[in-house]
């Protein structure tokens, strides 16, 4: 519910962000303004699973959460397209910088619908309305003196003709010895130096030593503001609880002292730096793409037709303006965005500017760790990992958004495991939220027309139930306010939990047949502990939700009315459907055997043999002399085979790829001192060697006919 000041004022006196009833018989809570962002990511790859942990989906979740509990909020992001990533990955390919982001914008918006992320606008930041905005800003900033002006010297790959930006350029950082650091930044140590700084530089365009040439930028002064920035840091903590993890970031780089920041690149894709003289220059990536939010949220008032929204989200004090993102960006939102914004701002004190707007800074950012996938980073190149649209095919995509919101890198880096999303599955929402609503609706429509029953006359175990039920919005709230997404998404499971526990305890199978009224009570009440998951889990499994809630045949109501009983007497339900199917064990491990390096690296991992271990295992030709099916068994085929001087009977599991006959006279290959094994009673004297077809058969091994029978393998 979003409240209307005109439809209201006459009714209710506006306070600060708090609606008041003049007759003061009722207090309405304070409903919140507020924008919430996640990271922009670049237009340069598919995202995955670590993106969707980090910054999409605890912002999903808590903007949803939100909106049920009747805020006034917006949610925007967009696609990051400038800025060496870019053009990087253009090179790589031979395309142009367009190229690559119209692919990657188009796919990752896709994604992001079929995810069931929920932004208000998805904008890009390759649109004229953000190169005005970050135009806009960065004239402002020059008109007023605020750059300074610094000759540099900067890496030139004398062979490319060109300047290199930081990522062009490879070499060992200076603070901490990684010899991947790039020319002005190590993503080890986290340290930023001047290029000059950088030991062993070589350009990844040439491949060769880079130069030093003299180039001139513009600077913004960050240092300047550190004093203000630590103290908004500090007010926003107290008052709003930021995380440890980015508080400790910020006090490093505190601790360092803020210095100045080169804002502009010598590049050719990118925002233009709007100054006669600054031919071949664009606005850096990180200056720019920040301010993208607000374009975002321009685009968004233009799509609404709303020429002036943005304004009223950007530049109400009242704004409360929270910054989901992954740890690898605190700087950026923590420090340079809200730099940013206290430099504009403080130009309204300029009296030639007045009314440009004062913009209001992040309240809180909080920011995630990282999501490694079983056991160890993501990587494309390695195959290790899985795309979002691949995940999207196989399973729906509540799976996915459960298995990660339970597992947030929140306070530290988690893992991904194919074993967990399974356990996930099968036994939370399965057993426990599933069962309990299948039992209770598979109840009603046996017993009671699938209509809700009525509560008569209440015990004390209902009544603590119903209690516990009410609990519920207002425990989960708490966390999902202080950005405990995790804790949140796992308590609304503890409810689910508690009602499988209730329907067994009051044992409705027995009442309806000694206590019809009793019977009714308790499943009146399971179902309102279904209503009330079904809205506290919907901002986490909205496709689920939406269909349970056609099943209860009712809609949410605001997020704090949720615990109390909301299915009246008789309100007639619809048919339950299964909402989580269990997973088997073979489309997991089919999963797991894909992961590229995996094989390679688990033989590493296992112990190497001796030429003597080897030697052990004798393998000897033989002759195929006879063939039979085993009864009662697809996979067996009972075979008779020739050595030298003796005959072995061995059971072999390649019925489904051979007819016993055409076995007959092939000279395969015997492990030929393999301890004897029983199989479907049959003894088995030794095994024969085959290998796995693509089809997933089975091929026997073949020697050619002339190899005497019995003649060693090795
Ligand atoms: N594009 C970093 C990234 O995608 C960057 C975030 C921008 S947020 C304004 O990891
Ligand atoms: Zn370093």
């Amino acid at each position: 519910m979003r409240y209307q000041h005109t439809k209201l004022f006459t009714f209710f006196l506006i306070f600060p962000n708090k609606l008041i009833k003049k007759n003061n018989s009722v207090i309405k809570l304070a409903k919140e303004k507020i924008i919430v962002t996640s990271a922009l990511p670049y237009a340069n790859g598919k995202i995955h699973l670590g993106h969707l942990s980090g910054a999409y989906l605890p912002a999903d979740i808590y903007v949803r959460y939100k909106r049920l509990n009747g805020d006034d909020i917006i949610y925007v992001c967009g696609s990051d397209e400038h800025g060496v990533p870019i053009t990087i990955s253009a090179d790589k390919e031979k395309v142009s910088p367009q190229v690559i982001i119209d692919r990657y914008h188009e796919a990752n918006k896709k994604t992001f619908a079929r995810f069931g992320m929920s932004f208000d606008n998805y904008s890009r930041t390759s649109l004229p309305i953000h190169h005005e905005t970050a135009k806009e800003f960065f004239l402002d900033f020059y008109n007023r003196g605020l750059f300074v002006e610094h000759k540099s010297l900067q890496f030139y790959d004398e062979k490319a003709k060109m300047f290199l930006p930081d990522r062009y350029v490879e070499g060992t950082c200076p603070k901490c010895g990684n010899e991947q650091a790039r020319s002005d930044e190590c993503e080890v140590c986290g340290a930023l130096y001047e290029p000059s700084e950088l030991i062993n530089p070589v350009s990844k365009v040439s491949g060769e030593r880079p130069v030093l040439k003299e180039t001139s930028h513009w600077y913004f002064p960050l240092g300047k503001y550190q004093p203000a920035l630590e103290k908004y840091i500090d007010e926003m903590n107290k008052k709003y609880g930021w995380k440890e993890n980015v508080l400790q970031y910020c006090r490093g780089w505190f601790k360092d002292g803020l210095k100045e920041r080169a804002i502009t690149r010598d590049l050719d894709w990118g925002i233009k730096v709007p100054i006669d003289s600054a031919a071949g220059k664009v606005i850096y990536v990180w200056f720019e793409a920040v301010l993208g939010y607000i374009s975002s949220t321009k685009e968004l008032s233009q799509l609404k037709n709303d020429p002036d929204l943005w304004k009223r989200y950007w530049q109400d004090p009242k704004t409360k303006y929270i910054a989901f993102i992954g740890k690898d960006n605190v700087v950026f939102h923590a420090i340079i965005f809200p730099a940013i914004l206290m430099a504009w701002n403080e130009g309204d004190k300029d009296p030639d500017r007045i009314g440009a707007g004062q913009y209001c800074l992040p309240q809180n950012v909080p920011a995630n760790e990282f999501l490694n996938f079983e056991g160890k980073k993501f990587s494309k190149s390695r195959n290790w990992g899985i795309d979002v649209d691949e995940f999207l095919d196989l399973f729906a995509p509540d799976l996915l958004r459960y298995s990660l919101a339970a597992n947030l890198p929140e306070t530290r880096d988690t893992d991904f495991y194919w074993k967990e999303f399974q356990l996930r599955n099968n036994s939370e929402l399965a057993d426990i939220l599933g069962n309990f609503i299948n039992r209770t609706f598979t109840f009603v429509f046996k017993h009671f027309d699938g209509k809700v029953p009525a509560l008569f006359k209440l015990e004390k175990i209902d009544e603590d139930m119903l209690k516990e039920i009410s609990e519920y919005p207002k425990r989960v709230a708490d966390l999902f306010e202080k950005y405990k997404i995790r804790d949140g998404v796992n308590e609304i499971m503890n409810l689910a939990r508690a009602g499988n526990k209730y329907f067994n305890d009051t044992e409705p199978w027995k009442t309806i047949k000694s206590n019809r009224e009793r019977c009714s009570t308790t499943l009146n009440v399971c179902l309102q502990a279904i209503y009330t998951l079904a809205e506290l889990f919907s901002p986490v499994l909205p496709f689920s939700t939406e269909k349970l809630f056609t099943m209860l045949n009712s809609k949410p109501v605001d997020w704090k009315d949720c615990g109390k009983p909301q299915l009246k007497a008789n309100h007639q339900l619809n048919q339950a459907e299964i909402l989580f199917p269990k997973i088997e064990d073979e489309k997991i491990d089919a999963q797991i055997n894909k992961l590229g390096s995996s094989k390679v690296e688990e033989v590493k991992k296992e112990e190497l043999i001796s030429y003597d271990d080897f030697m052990k295992i004798q393998l000897r030709v033989a002759e195929v002399i006879g063939a039979e099916n085993v009864p009662k068994s697809e996979k067996l085929l009972k075979l008779k085979v020739r050595l030298d001087n003796e005959e072995r009977q061995v059971v072999a599991g390649i019925a489904k790829s051979y007819q016993p006959e055409n076995l007959i006279g092939k000279k395969i290959v015997l492990v030929a001192n393999l301890q004897p094994a029983k199989l479907m009673g049959l003894e088995s004297q030794g095994m024969i060697l085959a290998v796995e077809t693509n089809d997933g058969g089975l091929q026997v091994l073949n020697v050619t006919e002339t190899v005497n029978n019995g003649t060693r393998v090795k």
